[in-house]
This record gives C-alpha cells, sequence and structure tokens, in this order.
C-alpha cells in the first residue's frame, strides 16, 4: 500500500467538503479531499438553489464568488400562495436588512472544483472503500482505493462532510452518539425547465391537493416542485401531469401565466430532519449533511453546510496559529446551536405548508389559521422573514 501524508484529510467534494479544502488552503494548512463519485457525477447533481447573504459572504471570503456575481439573482422577497391568494412577504418593508441569491448549488460545486484544480489539488474522485483509523489517537489515518490499489494517508485530523449517506458519522461510538429524527410521509417531485419563472420572487404554495414551489435558476429556466407521497414513482409523472397539478397548486394569480416546456430533470427527494451530536469525536469533525438533514423547504440544507465550515475552518485555522484548542473544543456546541434553529424553522414551515396524508379537518383548519394570521401579522412576517435570510452567527 502507498502511504501519503496531510495535515487534514476532508472526506465528500460536495460543497461542504470543497469549500473546508480551499479555506484551509487560503490559510497554508495543507489538506486532501477524498470523493467516492466521478467528477462529472457530483458536478451534474441538481440540489438546492437559494443562498444566504452569509453563504455567499462565505465564498466571496474563499475567492470564489465572481460567477456568482454575475448570475446570482438577488431576492429581497419571498411569495406564499394560500389556496392561489398571494402573500407577499418584503423583506425591506419588514426592516429584515439582508436578501438572498439565487444560484445553483451545482455551479458552487463547479466554481469551487474549478479553483481546486487551478492550484494543482483537484479532489481525489472515485476514491472508494475510505475507512478513517485510530481517530481518538493523535496519528489518525485514513485508507481507501484507487484505480484498484490500496493507498493510505497519515493526517492530524479528519473532517467528514461526506454526506447523509457517509461512512464518518459512524465512526462516533454508538454510545457516546446520539441521533434525533423525523420522517415526513412525502417527498418532492422536482423538475427543471427551459421556461421563465411565472413570478418574480420564489412562491411556496400551500393547497389542499398539496404543497408546490415556484423556483428558478435564472430569468429563463425554472425548478418547480410539487409534493408527492413518499412511494410514488416517477414513471407516473410525464411532463403534462406534473405542469397541470403545480399549476393547480399554485393558481392563476401569480405575475405572468405559467409557461410550460419539456422538463431537463425529474427527480423525487424524501423528506427528513435529523441531527447526529455530537459533530466531533476525538480528531473527527462533523460537518453539513454527514451531521444533519433539514427538509428543502426552508431552503437551509447547503446554507447549514456552509455555517459549519465557516466555524470549523476557524477552529482549524486558529490551530495551526497558535496551538489553540479552544475553537475545536467549542465548535460541536457553536455548530449546533445554529443547527437546532435551523432544523426548527424547517420543520416548522414544512408543516405549515404541506398536506399530511392522515390529518384531519381540524389539522388543515390549524393550518389555514396560521397561514392567515402570518397574512395579518407583521411581527409573523418578520419572523418568518429573519429565519429565511438566515439567523445571526452566532
Ligand atoms: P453533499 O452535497 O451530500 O456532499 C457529500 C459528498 O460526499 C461524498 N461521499 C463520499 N465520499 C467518499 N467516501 C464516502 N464514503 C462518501 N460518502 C459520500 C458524496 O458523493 C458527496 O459528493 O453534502 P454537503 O457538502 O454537506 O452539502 C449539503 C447539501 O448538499 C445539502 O444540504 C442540500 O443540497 C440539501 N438539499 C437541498 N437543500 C436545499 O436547501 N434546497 C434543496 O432544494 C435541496 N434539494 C438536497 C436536495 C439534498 C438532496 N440529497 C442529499 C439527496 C435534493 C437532494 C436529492
Ligand atoms: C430550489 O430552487 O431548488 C429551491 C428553492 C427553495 C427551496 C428549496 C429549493 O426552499
Amino acid at each position: 500500500m502507498s502511504a501519503d501524508g496531510t495535515q487534514i484529510v476532508i472526506i465528500g467534494a460536495g460543497p461542504a467538503g470543497l469549500l473546508l479544502s480551499q479555506l484551509l488552503h487560503q490559510a497554508g494548512i495543507e489538506n486532501v479531499v477524498l470523493e467516492q463519485r466521478s467528477r462529472a457525477h457530483v458536478e451534474g447533481r441538481i440540489r438546492a438553489g437559494v443562498l444566504e447573504q452569509g453563504t455567499v459572504e462565505m465564498l466571496e471570503c474563499a475567492g470564489v464568488a465572481s460567477r456568482l456575481h454575475r448570475e446570482g439573482l438577488i431576492h429581497r422577497g419571498v411569495t406564499l400562495a394560500i389556496e392561489g391568494a398571494l402573500l407577499e412577504i418584503d423583506f425591506d418593508k419588514l426592516g429584515v436588512a439582508a436578501n438572498v441569491t439565487i444560484y445553483g448549488q451545482t455551479e458552487i460545486v463547479k466554481d469551487l472544483i474549478e479553483a481546486a484544480a487551478a492550484r494543482g489539488q483537484p479532489p481525489v474522485f472515485e476514491a472508494t472503500e475510505v475507512a478513517i483509523h485510530d481517530i481518538e489517537s493523535e496519528r489518525p489515518f485514513v485508507t481507501y482505493m484507487k484505480d484498484g490499489a490500496p493507498k493510505r494517508l497519515d493526517c492530524e485530523f479528519v473532517a467528514g462532510c461526506d454526506g447523509q449517506h457517509g461512512v464518518s458519522h459512524t465512526c462516533i461510538p454508538a454510545d457516546l452518539r446520539r441521533h434525533f429524527e423525523r420522517v415526513y410521509p412525502f417527498g418532492w417531485l422536482g423538475i427543471m425547465a427551459d421556461v421563465p419563472p411565472c413570478h418574480d420572487e420564489i412562491v411556496y404554495a400551500s393547497h389542499e391537493r398539496g404543497f408546490a414551489l415556484a423556483s428558478m435558476r435564472s430569468l429563463t429556466r425554472s425548478r418547480c416542485y410539487i409534493q408527492v407521497p413518499v412511494d410514488e414513482k416517477i414513471e407516473d409523472w410525464p411532463d403534462e401531469r406534473f405542469w397541470h397539478e403545480f399549476a393547480t397548486r399554485l393558481g392563476p394569480n401569480t405575475q405572468r401565466p405559467l409557461a410550460t416546456a419539456p422538463s431537463i430533470e425529474k427527480s423525487i427527494a424524501p423528506l427528513r430532519s435529523s441531527v447526529t451530536e455530537p459533530m466531533r469525536h476525538g480528531r473527527l469533525f462533523l460537518a453539513g449533511d454527514a451531521a444533519h438533514i433539514v427538509p428543502p423547504t426552508g431552503a437551509k440544507g447547503l446554507n447549514l453546510a456552509v455555517s459549519d465550515i465557516r466555524f470549523l475552518s476557524e477552529a482549524f485555522i486558529a490551530f495551526y496559529r497558535d496551538g489553540g484548542t479552544a475553537a475545536l473544543d467549542g465548535y460541536s456546541r457553536k455548530a449546533l446551536l445554529r443547527v437546532w434553529k435551523a432544523e426548527r424553522f424547517s420543520w416548522w414551515l414544512t408543516t405549515l405548508l404541506h398536506r399530511f396524508p392522515d390529518a384531519d379537518p381540524f389539522t388543515r383548519k390549524m393550518q389555514m389559521a396560521e397561514l392567515d394570521y402570518l397574512r395579518q401579522s407583521r411581527a409573523a412576517q418578520t419572523a418568518l422573514a429573519e429565519n429565511y435570510v438566515g439567523l445571526a452567527l452566532d
């Protein structure tokens, strides 16, 4: 087996792992990213699209925001469609001094991989059978297979950024690990299509037939979702059926009539809330989806991954500057405080806007009463807005 060494091994080339690698590199800290999939696969995955201002600032710090500033769309509000009636939540009018930027996660990943390749340190793609060893010692190491050959990387720390199906979180012994979870009885069927968005802002629709979301990637490309049962088959949703159901749930009041076109991507994602505590064990630190999942309703998954990386990169940089371990020791507690607030917001918005298959008529009345309260109350709208744009980092 060939053995090599670095300061920090990062497992996973999603936004969390790639951003951490870039920030550590800028601080002069050696690192290697191991990714089990191919570059084409990682760059082709379509996921989140809404960036908090803090996320944009982190990408600026990492020196990878120039295309984002050219192509991203700044939004100063968000719209709810309640049985077709629109409610505009305007951040400026509510005194919420922040905005969000629409820019696909896919594009962020491409920008970060390009930056890593430009400095001659691209992730090791198609690294399989990644395993973490001796994480409780001062000299952990990681083994993996590459092109049929076994490899070993000695290191000082391991960052587990390998998403919800990764191996890192399993290295925390079962008796020290706590897992909190809520599984929802529905998923989101999403399509991408080259049609202009039907509304200037993103529209979250609550309808008696279920939830729908009208989002976008550009002024000519829409990203649209509808709630479907968790066991739904994608073959049962030809484009015409999707567009018809989507239009029904959204209602007729958007700024422009709904334009339709053949889908260029179509997929179903299940909805889940979960948190693994703690986010550190020995010399292993978890970040992003490796430690927590939110349902996409609050658009928080990617943003949480980035705020974890902000805390974790600052802690590593402090350690390598003067040997101080206080920030590393405080990482899990600090990150979890923010994680749980985003979990709460995502759970709340999911529960408010979706139709639960076992819900009785009383439950729908409660949802409608809360939505009407939201329509009338500036305080309730402000609470939604300040969570949506992202809570303070501490
Ligand atoms: P990622 O993006 O999942 O990246 C983890 C990376 O680790 C790799 N990996 C491994 N590598 C080596 N060895 C192993 N054993 C490995 N196991 C896994 C994976 O191949 C992958 O490249 O996690 P990260 O970086 O923490 O980023 C988090 C975000 O990706 C995530 O929170 C959001 O995209 C969540 N999410 C959404 N969030 C939103 O805010 N809005 C959305 O519309 C939205 N849609 C989605 C989503 C997540 C999805 N997943 C995870 C299935 C749609 C989907 C389908
Ligand atoms: C998206 O554009 O993919 C998107 C937007 C808002 C969400 C989730 C996904 O809450």
